[in-house]
Parts: C-alpha cells; sequence; structure tokens
C-alpha cells in the first residue's frame, strides 16, 4: 500500500476508506450534534414555510449561531435569496436543497487531500494551540501509516509541556513507530533536525514532528515555530510534505484567528478539524473554508483510530443532510 502511495496513483483513486460504509457510519456519528443543532433548526425554520425576507433572516441567524461566521453566513443566504429569485424558489423546503448545495460548493473551493508522498521520507510537522488535539492526530496518522506498511518516525518535539514527550512514545510503541526525542526542556528545533536525520539514516518512510501547543498571540513562541520549520527544511533540502494546523471545532470563530496567525509563522499546506463531535456548531469548517485558502485535509470526529478521516466535502455534506441517517 505504501509503495502505492509512492507510485503517485491514489490521486486518481478514492481512499478506499471513503467508500467503507463503517467511516460513513462513524462521520454521521460524529457529526450528529451539528446534524440536530445546526441541520435540525434550518429544517424547521424551512418546513413548509413560504420564501420571503423573513426566512432568510431567520437563516441567517441559525448559520450565525452555529459558528458560520458573519460574513459567510450572509455570503450563503446571498446565495440563496439569488438563486431563490432565479429559479423562482417560493417553498422553503426546496431551499433546503439549494442550502445543501452552496455548502457543498463551498466545502470544495480549497478541498484537497494529504499530498501524495513522492520522496522519503514524507515530513508531516504539525502545529496549533494547546490542547486542540495535534498528538492524539499524530498518534492517528502513525497508526494509519504503519496500516499500510510504512516505516514512520514520530519526533517528540514538545519539549515543553510535562508529559508531552511520555505521550507521544506511548503512541509510538502502541503503533509500531519509531520515537526520537531528547529531554523535557531542551530545544525543539533539535529535536526536529534530529528526527530527519534519523529518519534518512533509517531509510523511514514518514516522518510526524509534534510541536508544543502554543497560542497564536505569543509572539516568541510563533517565532520558535518558524526556527523549527526552517530547521527541518534545511536537513531536509526541500519543503516539508504537509504543515498541517489541528484546531479543536468547539473554539468557534477563534479558529480563524488561529489560521492566520499561525499561517504567518509557518507555511500551512492544511487544516486538521478536531473534535467536530463534540460540537453542535460544525459550522466553524464553513467559515474556514470560505475564509482561508487553505484545505482541511482530515477531520476528526471522535477518540478512536477511525475517527480521524480523510476529508471528503460530499461525504460530509451527505452526512449532515442526508435522510434517514
Ligand atoms: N472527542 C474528540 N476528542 C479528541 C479529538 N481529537 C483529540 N481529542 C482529544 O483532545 C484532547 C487533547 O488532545 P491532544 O492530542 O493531547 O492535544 P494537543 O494539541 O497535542 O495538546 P498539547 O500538546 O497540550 O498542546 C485529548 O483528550 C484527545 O483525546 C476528536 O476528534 N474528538
Ligand atoms: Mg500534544
Amino acid at each position: 500500500m505504501w509503495k502505492r502511495l509512492f507510485s503517485k496513483k491514489t490521486n486518481e483513486e478514492p481512499a478506499p476508506q471513503e467508500k467503507e460504509a463503517g467511516f460513513f457510519g462513524k462521520l454521521v456519528a460524529g457529526l450528529e450534534k451539528t446534524k440536530q443543532g445546526f441541520v435540525g433548526k434550518v429544517e424547521q425554520v424551512l418546513s413548509g414555510r413560504q420564501v420571503d425576507e423573513e426566512l432568510f433572516e431567520e437563516l441567517e441567524e441559525i448559520l450565525i449561531q452555529a459558528d458560520c461566521g458573519v460574513s459567510t453566513s450572509l455570503y450563503l443566504v446571498d446565495q440563496l435569496r439569488e438563486r431563490a429569485k432565479e429559479e423562482r424558489i417560493t417553498e422553503g423546503d426546496r431551499l433546503r436543497e439549494v442550502l445543501k448545495e452552496e455548502i457543498l460548493q463551498l466545502l470544495q473551493k480549497d478541498a484537497s487531500p494529504l499530498k501524495t508522498p513522492e520522496e522519503k521520507p514524507y515530513v508531516i510537522m504539525m502545529v496549533g494551540v494547546n490542547g486542540s488535539g495535534k498528538t492524539t492526530t499524530i498518534g492517528k496518522l502513525a497508526h494509519r501509516f504503519r496500516q499500510e506498511k510504512a516505516n514512520v518516525l514520530l519526533g517528540a518535539g514538545d519539549t515543553f509541556r510535562a508529559g508531552a514527550i511520555d505521550q507521544l512514545e506511548i503512541w509510538a510503541e502502541r503503533t509500531g513507530s519509531e520515537f526520537i526525542s531528547h529531554q523535557a526542556g531542551s530545544d525543539p528545533a533539535a529535536v526536529a533536525y534530529d528526527a530527519i536525520s534519523a529518519a534518512k539514516a533509517r531509510n523511514s518512510d514518514v516522518v510526524i514532528l509534534d510541536t508544543a501547543g502554543r497560542l497564536q498571540t505569543n509572539v516568541n513562541l510563533m517565532a520558535e515555530l518558524g526556527k523549527v520549520h526552517r530547521v527541518v527544511q534545511r536537513e531536509l533540502g526541500r519543503d516539508l510534505d504537509e504543515v498541517l494546523l489541528v484546531v479543536d471545532a468547539t473554539t468557534g470563530q477563534n479558529a480563524l484567528s488561529q489560521a492566520k496567525r499561525f499561517q504567518e509563522a509557518v507555511p500551512l499546506t492544511g487544516l486538521v478539524l478536531t473534535k467536530l463531535d463534540g460540537t453542535a456548531k460544525g459550522g466553524i469548517i464553513l467559515a474556514l473554508a470560505n475564509e482561508l485558502n487553505l484545505a482541511v485535509k482530515l477531520v476528526g470526529v471522535g477518540e478512536q483510530y477511525e475517527d480521524l478521516q480523510d476529508f471528503d466535502a460530499e461525504a460530509f455534506v451527505e452526512a449532515l443532510f442526508g435522510e434517514g441517517n
């Protein structure tokens, strides 16, 4: 499987996991709160109603409350207004379908999967604020790559938080990944350097680097992140394959400012949106897709291995709006 990944063929093939009913079921279960809290409200408001300005305003309110963000909510409702006029839609229930289509379009705008591996080692760096789910996501990804028979090496770049090194080492043991760490308190750039040089020496397929959580407003720590990234790039002699910002879906609109600030510190290649299972306000994914030029590449809908999924806009919208699930 890993060899196949290297052969570039996977770009044309849909990831098999997304075709599996079990994965879709997990997605549906993980999005249950948002389905009820957001889509449920939309349906309540639209059901049996005539399309008029009052209805659009109520929809706008629901979108904003579901964390879609003001500008994205206004954008979506404007699209609905326009299409209602053009397509002479008079019934609220029909608007549900239009909203579903518009949301899908928005989510597909910048969508792209994890980069296909071209060169060993395939390097992923994980960044984000404290507690967003970086280390857990690394564990889940390591598991996935190990299942594809890749040799994985995890680099314990969080030398700051007590227990962070042990936490990652447990994931390394669980997944059968190699592990590079220094003492707590040491320079994270040195750990990153060692992880890359070890991976080169050992011919590892994948390196995943953990980093300490940091607030996007902490100038010094953001600069440190830039340094770690530069060291990795230099030792690698090319760009990292993925620099992923891990965002907790329950943090609401703050996710946007996190993304903007982290993007200034390191060249992000995409987003991981975790804990979607823990919020009824999954609309944040729409704000992120609409307001940033960054793809949501992975979504976390629970704490099990299989709950980290490649983001698939169609499956996502179907899980939210689909009938009978
Ligand atoms: N429900 C749910 N919990 C998640 C998900 N992803 C991560 N978590 C939980 O979030 C908590 C924090 O996860 P970590 O992976 O330690 O977060 P981190 O970003 O590494 O945190 P720091 O290293 O402290 O910055 C853990 O309890 C995880 O189990 C998810 O998709 N769903
Ligand atoms: Mg961590």
